[in-house]
């Protein structure tokens, strides 16, 4: 049965979906702050940040709001942690290209693995406002639209959504030089076989693989052992969805669930997609 919590947590994202879209056009320049992870900061993730703040503030059942985009855990109440990426790809937004919003509702304080996540999801806003979610009932894809009053309707478009049996896309992250040799290796080995499809926000490229198949990475660097994403904010909700589909999440040598985190704003390599895509990214970091 659905948790009403988790429920109630992806009604106030998807109310909050239309205002962060409506905004967006005058929030293309810095803020002028960093984040906790050292990146400038747009005047859009600060913006989605203050209404998603206020938005999963207010639900019953949400104990703490965390965010990619600020220091430590603001306390809301008794109940899920819930972690945010307010803004992710937010760097599309002066190219005018996809972005999204990720979210993970976790039944522990964090820092905690994703073994403790009871719900993940993520808004997509593309030419349509889709959102993916996963939780013990499976994974559905939504469609959001604007409502009469000025909130926001969801409606299911797809219930019970898995990854598709034939991979057709890969995305890779970072630099080819910056690659280590043996994941160089396996991209040379999967653009054999695979369509690139690559835009530069982790939300827009994941959506590539939930809905074509194939695999998605954005690796560990020569000199980023860690990557570029962010443990609790984006790599475990998505590792989260693509496993409940039936695939796979790694962070080079095991589930990304399973990676127990040190600090809140941890980075990790992620590597998600088709299983037997995964199982050979694994076999080649290895060797
Ligand atoms: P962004 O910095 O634009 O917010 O972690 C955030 C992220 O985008 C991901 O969405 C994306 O996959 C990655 O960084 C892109 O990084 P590169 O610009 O280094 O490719």
């Amino acid at each position: 049965m659905t948790d009403p919590v988790v429920e109630a947590v992806f009604d106030a994202v998807a109310e909050t979906a239309p205002a962060i879209r409506d905004a967006l056009p005058g929030r293309r320049v810095e803020s002028g702050t960093e984040n906790p992870s050292g990146e400038t900061v747009l005047a859009g993730d600060v913006h989605a940040d203050k209404l998603l703040a206020e938005a999963l503030g207010e639900v019953d059942g949400v104990g703490s709001f965390v965010s990619e985009e600020r220091p430590e855990a603001v306390d809301v109440g008794e109940g899920y942690a819930v972690a945010i990426d307010p803004l992710d790809g937010s760097s599309n937004l002066r190219s005018n290209n996809t972005m999204g919003t990720v979210v993970g509702v976790y039944d522990a304080a964090l820092p905690t693995s994703g073994r403790d996540l009871v719900a993940a999801g993520y808004a997509l806003y593309g030419p349509i406002t889709t959102m993916v979610v996963a939780d013990g009932d499976g994974v559905r894809e939504e469609v959001v639209e604007r409502g009469d009053d000025g909130g926001a309707s969801r409606s299911v478009v797809v219930d019970d959504l898995t990854l598709p049996d034939e991979p057709t896309v890969y995305g890779f992250g970072g630099r080819v030089p910056d690659w280590p040799a043996a994941f160089r290796e396996y991209a040379r080995e999967v653009e054999d076989e695979l369509k690139l499809r690559y835009g530069g926000s982790m939300v827009g490229d994941v959506n590539q693989v939930v809905t074509y198949g194939g695999v998605f990475a954005y690796p560990a660097l020569v000199d980023a052992p860690e990557g570029k994403l962010r443990l609790s904010f984006e790599a475990n909700p998505i590792a989260y969805i693509i496993e409940a589909m039936g695939g796979a999440s790694s962070d080079g040598s095991g589930s990304i669930l399973d990676v127990e985190p040190e600090g809140l704003h941890d980075r990790v390599p992620l590597y998600v997609g088709t299983d037997r895509l995964i199982d050979r990214l694994e076999a080649a970091l290895d060797e």
